[in-house]
């Protein structure tokens, strides 16, 4: 059985970019679901897997909607809490290297990102990501994430579902991606995962799975 993976701060920390009533939702009752939702699917056919990746690596293969839907989504958000902190620091050390000669500055990552989450049609996902040393900002339909694409490790992701956002900042998503980006983005988080990208340690898992 997958578990759901407690938030890494306060169901407050994140305030005032999104609420503690947006929290509790988000976590406590959309991500929840994803793992119930696939805990029974998974039940249902008789599987026992070792880690969260390969359901979804193996799930996109074999087109099997619902299971992916469901898998890629609980991944997706424990990758989204992981992505944020009440604590934000610049990006420091390669990190902010690589930004500065890939996108020219913070600033200018900061208007690549929100403009793709802008410009995103209905729900899914904008990350920034690593084909190895280079940057990219890209988006993602409904479940989808990178685990599927070949060469790419995520460094963050924002949720772009309209339950991400919708008390907060009602239909101002562009309003939303801009407090979020210089307010929540933990930068030691995507550097861990830069690092990661380029082969110097371990890229973020999914909290591996408990006897039922
Ligand atoms: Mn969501």
């Amino acid at each position: 059985m997958f578990v759901l993976p407690d938030l890494p701060y306060a169901y407050d920390a994140l305030t005032p970019v999104i609420s503690d009533r947006t929290m509790h939702i988000h976590h406590d009752k959309h991500h929840a679901k994803y793992v119930d939702t696939l805990n029974q699917l998974l039940k249902d056919a008789g599987e026992k897997p070792a880690d969260l990746e390969t359901v979804i690596r193996k799930a996109a293969a074999e087109k099997k909607a619902k299971v992916f839907n469901n898998a890629a989504q609980a991944w997706n958000h424990d990758f989204f809490w992981n992505s944020m902190t009440g604590a934000a620091k610049p990006p420091g050390g390669d990190l902010a290297s690589a930004i500065e000669r890939d996108f020219g500055g913070l600033e200018k990552l900061k208007s690549q990102f929100v403009d793709e989450g802008v410009g995103h049609f209905a729900s899914g996902w904008v990350w920034i990501a690593a084909n190895g040393a280079s940057l990219k900002v890209l988006s993602t339909h409904d479940g989808a994430n990178l685990l599927t694409e070949d060469g790419l490790t995520p460094l963050i992701v924002c949720d772009l579902w309209e339950h991400a956002y919708y008390l907060d900042h009602q239909q101002d998503r562009k309003g939303f991606l801009e407090a979020w980006f210089d307010k929540l983005v933990d930068w030691e988080f995507a550097a861990v995962q830069y690092a990661a990208a380029q082969g110097k340690g371990q890229p973020y898992r999914y909290p591996a799975p408990k006897a039922a």
